[in-house]
């Protein structure tokens, strides 16, 4: 691409990285991640009355606007904020990351303005009562025909970014923007583009019939329904992942200097993403009548285990790469020395962290749990579900994109994150409300608390139930956490707001000096001992238990507390389920 002299130039050089940005991508990349505020907005705001009724002490809301909110909540943040942000993630991958430029500059304009008003379409269906179908929108509870014809134009809408996002990888390739194979984050990227191709396929084949359902023009069974829609509902959480884990390598690099210890794994495991997931929508179905427990148990506890592999994988070179990137750059003594002396201050370490270990311990044991064909019998349904879901797609996810937009603030949009003080702490207030929130929820769903469910007391039915009476405690818990959490999220979203729009510019990044609003990793590049002999004693610190010793010692206390959770489980499973 070049610029004549009377154009105005469409590239300019980052003062940090020395990358070319391409003018047009970076206000694409803008307007995405400002809608996708917006709808954390929505999410959050939906969250906190959710909340202050399933605390039974206060039940807020009456019964039909819990369930109306429910769906705004469900949609707003499962499929809004986090859409909105994968585009722009995808956008940033295929330009920025590759010295690229975006191609059909038109196209993807439009493919914004469908997105955009799918996303209003749906939200004033919910909001004005004419979808109240959650967000699963299970056939054949029937939403007004305009919900179903807004969620199809924003996944047309996403599916032409995803297909420009391939293009600009040709195109880069080409005209040789980028030496050799495609750098790990973009690969990741390409990961879940890839993954977001066959989840939006699925998407598709249930959306549009359901549409003409809606119109009075077709039927829909609802099992084939529950089928085809869990090959989005779930694939969907496999974009989320792909996307997660490739910022994750990203802000590993940005903000300690982490290396990637072996490209090919980190490569394979994303591909083992690609190959099983869409066989683990399966454990969506674990008791419908469906299917047989053959098909069940073969795709939930064999192809399954093929993505949580993956999901171990990535799970143990980030943090061992980060170990190492902080023992090359001196850190070396002891098994923790490089932890306790991470840059805990910088919101983007932080967030990453945070992301890491709950997604990780928390929502990766509970999934593995949860999705086990005869354990799911004494989960489904239950408050179990959201804690595990709260601790995946939000505790990591979320905290990602999050981290991620602390960099992305002065390296994009070039101005200084607003109240940093406040963005120091903000990652500390929404994992440690969320750690409380889903850790609660879980013992709550522990003692057959239903989710989705408006009032546990039955007060209007014609029978009596009666929970143990530490469910009120756990309630008042789940909220108190929840609101600490939403707390966070509010906090992040006037930190983000702000900054965009009222920001102190930033022409160059200064470097050498702690700068407030400057991320450290910006101000303070982490560099790699030059001297050999110091990068070989830091390789050989600790010996025995090679490169990265202090995550080998978390990977073993990961794997107890695994097979702890998991035969606790199955011991519960006895007491209901008696053999013999
Ligand atoms: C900001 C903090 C958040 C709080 C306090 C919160 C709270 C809640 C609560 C109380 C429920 C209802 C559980 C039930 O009664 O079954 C819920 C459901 C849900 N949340 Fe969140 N949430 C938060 C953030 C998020 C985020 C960021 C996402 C997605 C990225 C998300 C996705 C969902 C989904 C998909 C549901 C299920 C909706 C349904 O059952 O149809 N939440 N959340
Ligand atoms: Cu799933």
């Amino acid at each position: 691409m070049t610029t004549s002299a009377a154009s105005p130039p469409v590239f300019r050089t980052c003062p940090a990285t020395g990358r070319r940005v391409h003018l047009p991508a970076e206000r694409l990349i803008k307007v995405h991640a400002v809608s996708s505020v917006v709808a954390l907005l929505v999410g959050a705001i939906a969250a906190v009355l959710l909340v202050l009724t399933r605390w039974q002490a206060v039940h807020l809301l009456p019964a039909d606007w819990f369930y109306r909110i429910l769906g705004v909540h469900g949609m707003s943040m499962l499929i809004f904020f986090i859409i909105f942000f994968e585009m722009a993630v995808l956008i940033f991958a295929s330009t920025v990351l590759i010295n690229s430029r975006q191609p059909a500059l038109r196209t993807s304009w439009l493919a914004y303005v469908l997105m955009l008003g799918g996303a209003l379409m749906v939200e004033w269906m919910m909001w004005s009562g004419r979808a109240d179908v959650l967000f699963t929108s299970y056939v054949p509870l029937r939403a007004d025909p305009l919900f179903y014809l807004g969620v199809i134009l924003f996944a047309v809408g996403a599916l032409i970014t995803v297909g420009i996002f391939f293009a600009s990888l040709v195109i880069a390739k080409r005209e040789g923007r980028h030496e050799g194979s495609l750098p790990l984050v973009v690969y990741g990227a390409m990961t879940a583009a890839i993954i977001a191709v066959i989840t939006l396929v699925h998407g598709a084949a249930i959306y549009m019939p359901t549409y003409l359902w809606s119109l009075g023009l077709m039927e829909v069974d609802p099992q084939v329904y529950r089928m085809v829609w869990w090959g989005l509902g779930h694939s969907s959480q496999q974009i989320n992942v792909a996307a997660m884990v490739a910022i994750w390598y990203m802000l590993g690099a940005l903000t300690v200097g982490a290396v990637v210890l072996n490209e090919k794994i980190s490569r394979s495991a994303f591909v083992l993403y690609i190959l099983f997931i869409s066989m683990a929508s399966a454990h969506h179905l674990l008791v419908d009548p469906g299917m047989g427990p053959a098909w069940k148990i073969v795709n939930t506890s064999y192809f399954m285990y093929m993505a949580v592999l993956a999901s171990m994988i990535h799970g143990f070179t980030v943090p061992a790469g980060m170990e190492l990137g902080m023992r090359l750059r001196g850190f070396t003594q002891g098994l923790f020395d490089w932890l306790r002396r991470a840059p805990w201050g910088d919101p983007g370490f932080s967030s990453l962290m945070f992301s890491v270990v709950v997604f990780g311990f928390v929502g990766g044991i509970t999934g593995v749990t949860i999705g086990t064909e005869q354990i799911n019998i004494i989960v489904h349904n239950t408050l179990r579900v959201p804690g595990h879901f709260h601790a995946t797609v939000v505790s990591g996810t979320a905290m990602a994109f999050m981290g991620a937009t602390y960099y992305l603030i002065p390296l994009i949009f070039r101005r200084k994150v607003a109240f940093w003080p406040l963005a120091k702490v903000q990652p500390y207030l929404f994992a440690g409300g969320m750690l409380v929130f889903t850790l609660s929820m879980t013992f709550a769903g522990s003692f057959g608390v239903p989710r989705r469910h408006w009032d546990i007391s039955f007060s209007m039915a014609p029978f009596d139930v009666q929970f143990s009476p530490v469910v009120d405690v756990l309630l008042a818990v789940v909220a108190l956490g929840g609101l600490t959490a939403a707390t966070g999220a509010f906090a992040f979203i006037a930190i983000a707001v702000a900054s965009v729009f009222f920001g102190e510019r930033l022409e160059t990044i200064p470097t050498g000096r702690a700068v407030p609003g400057i991320p450290p990793g910006l101000t303070h590049p982490p560099r790699h001992a030059d001297d050999v002999d110091e990068r070989n004693a830091a390789l050989h610190a600790v010996s025995r238990l090679g490169p990265a010793p202090g995550t080998l010692v978390l990977v073993f206390v990961f794997l107890a507390a695994f097979v702890l959770y998991f035969y606790v489980n199955w011991k519960v499973l006895s007491f209901l389920w008696r053999i013999g």
